[in-house]
């Protein structure tokens, strides 16, 4: 073999490679059934705001120092900061769709798996004021 085709074939071999690695970075970036939340006082954020259909685990943790919180999350089409809401700024539950919750006392975790089917979401913290406040997050789920 000349020292040519020798170059090509070490040339094709090394752009296979990076097609793989490129193709592996891809599938990584797949909605995730396994997403991390962090709630503080005040606000909630979660380590992807689309998910994938079927059984997703939510890792909660709760990083707040001073209180404890909650993970409410609901299947509903309005927006995160339209939930209807009563006077004294909680979320009125008995009107929207719950799927699940989890309350969390300061510095600990849990994890709270949930059946969840393709949709939007919004995931508030339900203890009274802390909705208001900013607990809040909207969420996408993809089949
Ligand atoms: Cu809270």
């Amino acid at each position: 073999m000349s020292l040519t085709a020798r170059k090509t074939q070490i040339l094709l071999a090394f752009g296979l490679l990076v097609a793989a690695v490129l193709a592996a970075c891809t599938s990584a970036s797949a909605p995730p059934k396994d997403i991390n939340v962090s709630l503080k006082t005040m606000a909630m954020t979660l380590s992807s705001t689309v998910a994938k259909a079927g059984e997703v685990t939510f890792h909660i943790k709760n990083d707040a120092t001073d209180l404890k919180h909650e993970f409410v999350v609901f299947k509903t089409d309005l927006a995160g900061d339209k939930l209807p809401v009563d006077d004294k700024g909680g979320v009125v539950e008995a009107q929207l769709t719950k799927t699940d919750e989890m309350e969390v006392e300061k510095g600990q975790g849990g994890d709270l798996k949930i059946n969840l089917t393709p949709g939007h979401y919004v995931a508030v913290c339900n203890i009274e004021g802390h909705y208001k406040a900013g607990m809040r997050v909207e969420f996408t789920v993809v089949p």
